[in-house]
């Protein structure tokens, strides 16, 4: 008997990237339930060759469900997930609302797996923000081989990870800019078509910005309490995947060749590394794909045991759904969870 999985949040971004990898990795699930809010109810959204009617999370009874997928943002999340962790469902949460709790496990499968047997606390196991997943993706290997000490991140965030809004702010603001209209601006904190904002979130007291202090805390949780980390986050003109020039100081010596060797042979790292033109990944080489790229591998000699790298994921796939999806295959193939009774 296979699983029964509800997809909350169906009609986003992310939910139809869901249903996308549940299908395409042939999630071992007997029925998959498309959720949204009362107002997409009865809206239509593909799973593989099928197509779903969306029901109403407000009205749906969980009872059945062994594992919930949510992407429906932190206010939901705070509201339903322990509603439907209550009703027996394994919630795994692609928002910000649980991940900092200490009962619920923040897992990205490569680096933490086995810390999501702790997700019986709460029935609540969280999905890390886009741009930390493939950070410690490339992080995880290296670390465990030579230590890190101190990370100094940049990123350059795909409008995506501002959801459907944040990709039609571009596509809009892009159009107006080419027929000479006004680029007017709804979404994002400045006009983002041909243009950059270095603020991503909320700012916070010490002059950080949320999502820079969410890959300071999350690297923290997943990986190791003790790297200290800086990031600077940034917002580009790009549709989808997020990319980061990564610095990292470690407590060993580590050259670029055995950087590049540790990073090939580990899970879920692509290594393309030519040092010719062209010879490493761009956003629109990583979109619709799964593995975390890394590229432009070299010494750092301004630090001790220095490394300097750049690095590229789809943020929809392994910044949240397929995230999300690895961590429930985790759960059925280590048989943290069995099929309810139906
Ligand atoms: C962005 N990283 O690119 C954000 C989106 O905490 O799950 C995901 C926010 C989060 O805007």
């Amino acid at each position: 008997m296979g699983y029964k999985v509800a997809v909350v949040g169906a009609t986003g971004n992310v939910g139809h990237v869901l249903l996308d990898i549940l299908a395409e990795r042939a999630f071992p699930a007997d029925e998959v339930v498309a959720l949204a809010s009362r107002r997409s109810q009865g809206k239509e959204v593909s799973f593989g060759d099928k197509t779903l009617k969306t029901k109403a999370l407000e009205t749906y009874d969980f009872s059945d469900i062994d594992i919930c997928l949510m992407s429906a943002g932190g206010d939901v999340s705070k509201e339903w997930a322990p509603r439907i962790a209550a009703q027996g469902a394994v919630v795994i949460d692609n928002s910000s609302a649980w991940r900092y709790d200490q009962d619920v496990p923040l897992i990205v499968p490569e680096v933490n797996a086995d810390a999501a047997a702790g997700f019986s606390k709460k029935n609540i196991i969280a999905n890390p923000n886009c741009s930390t997943a493939q950070l410690v993706v490339a992080l995880k290997p290296l670390h465990d081989h030579a230590g890190i000490r101190r990370v100094v991140v940049s990123t350059y965030q795909s409008v995506s990870g501002a959801g459907k809004a944040g990709e039609d702010e571009l596509d809009r603001q892009t159009r107006a800019v080419y027929s000479l209209q006004d680029a007017v601006t709804e979404k994002f904190q400045k006009r983002i078509a041909f243009n950059l904002i270095p603020q991503i979130d909320v700012f916070m007291e010490d002059g950080y910005t949320k999502e820079e202090w969410k890959m300071l805390a999350e690297t923290k949780k997943i990986l190791d309490p003790k790297i200290r980390l800086t990031a600077t986050c940034v917002r580009v003109p790009v549709f989808v995947s997020h990319s980061e020039a990564v610095n990292v100081e470690f407590e060993r010596p580590i050259s670029a060749d055995e950087a590049r060797e540790i990073l090939r042979a580990a899970p879920g790292i692509m290594v393309v590394d030519k040092r010719e033109d062209g010879g490493y990944v761009t956003p629109v080489d990583a979109t619709g794909e799964d593995a975390t790229y890394i590229s432009r591998i070299r010494e750092d000699a301004t630090v001790e045991n220095g490394i300097a790298f750049w690095c590229v994921s789809d943020n929809l796939r392994k910044g949240a759904a397929l995230n999300a999806v690895q961590i429930a295959e985790v759960l059925v193939n280590r048989k943290l969870i069995s099929p309810k009774a139906r």
